[in-house]
């Protein structure tokens, strides 16, 4: 089965992000998901814009950005210029005033756009964005901080998010918590991609390779 493995850098040993990043990319990974945090959307600060352009350089796969800061659009040139076509950079709609200009921005840089859609917002609300994005981002943890619990009222939105992903041609991905049995569960129903952090990846003393591998060989 074919599906995307993305790498929750913040969760990475920072001590040595150089040869994280290569271990991970030797591992397979598919792409680099940088959580940027401003410490006002979200109350944490996580991995900021030196951290991305220094990944940017060292990291031959793509990057995939998820921002959880306020306004994104008064800042989002710092980001797009330092990203390659063919990055991904998310924005969480309630964060704006006007998400659509800020998604446009994004596309005009020839990067893909996507939304980040928190545990308490309905598909209703982000309507018409699902429209504009190629990509949403389904946050099963509030964000903010990795090596949370899994929240389960997020499965039926995800649900209904897959029942519309054709018509209005978006794919689906999957951040926070995910473990083995999140990717048995929801790969075959259609989610493109999972971030991997501490849940299943980060911290467990044991080569990435091995790890993705094993997640490749999962049986569905
Ligand atoms: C959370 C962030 C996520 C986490 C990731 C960590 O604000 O957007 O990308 O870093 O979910 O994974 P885990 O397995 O530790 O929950
Ligand atoms: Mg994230």
């Amino acid at each position: 089965m074919q599906f995307e493995l993305m790498a929750s850098m913040m969760c990475a040993n920072y001590g040595n992000l150089e040869k994280e990043v290569k271990a991970l990319e030797e591992g397979g990974i598919d792409s680099f998901h940088i959580d940027i945090m401003d410490g006002r959307y979200v109350p944490n600060y996580a991995m900021s814009l030196n951290d991305l352009i220094y990944i940017a350089k060292t990291a031959s796969r793509p990057l995939d950005v998820h921002l959880m800061i306020e306004h994104p659009n008064n800042r989002i040139n710092l980001f797009l210029k330092n990203l390659r076509k063919g990055d991904t950079v998310y924005i969480h709609p309630e964060a704006e005033y006007h998400p659509s200009t800020t998604l446009q921005s994004i596309i005009n840089a020839g990067m893909i756009p996507g939304i980040a859609i928190n545990p308490g917002t309905s598909v209703e609300t982000v309507m018409e964005m699902l429209r504009i994005v190629k990509k949403v981002l389904v946050m099963s943890v509030n964000p903010g901080n990795a090596g949370q619990m899994y929240l389960p009222y997020v499965g039926k939105k995800l649900t209904k998010l897959l029942s519309m992903k054709e018509d209005m041609d978006f794919e689906l991905y999957w951040d926070g918590a995910c473990s083995a049995d999140k990717i048995t569960e929801f790969a075959p129903k259609g989610v493109k991609g999972f971030v991997l952090g501490t849940t299943l990846l980060f911290g467990k003393n044991r080569p990435y390779k091995e790890t993705l591998q094993n997640i490749r060989e999962l049986k569905f």
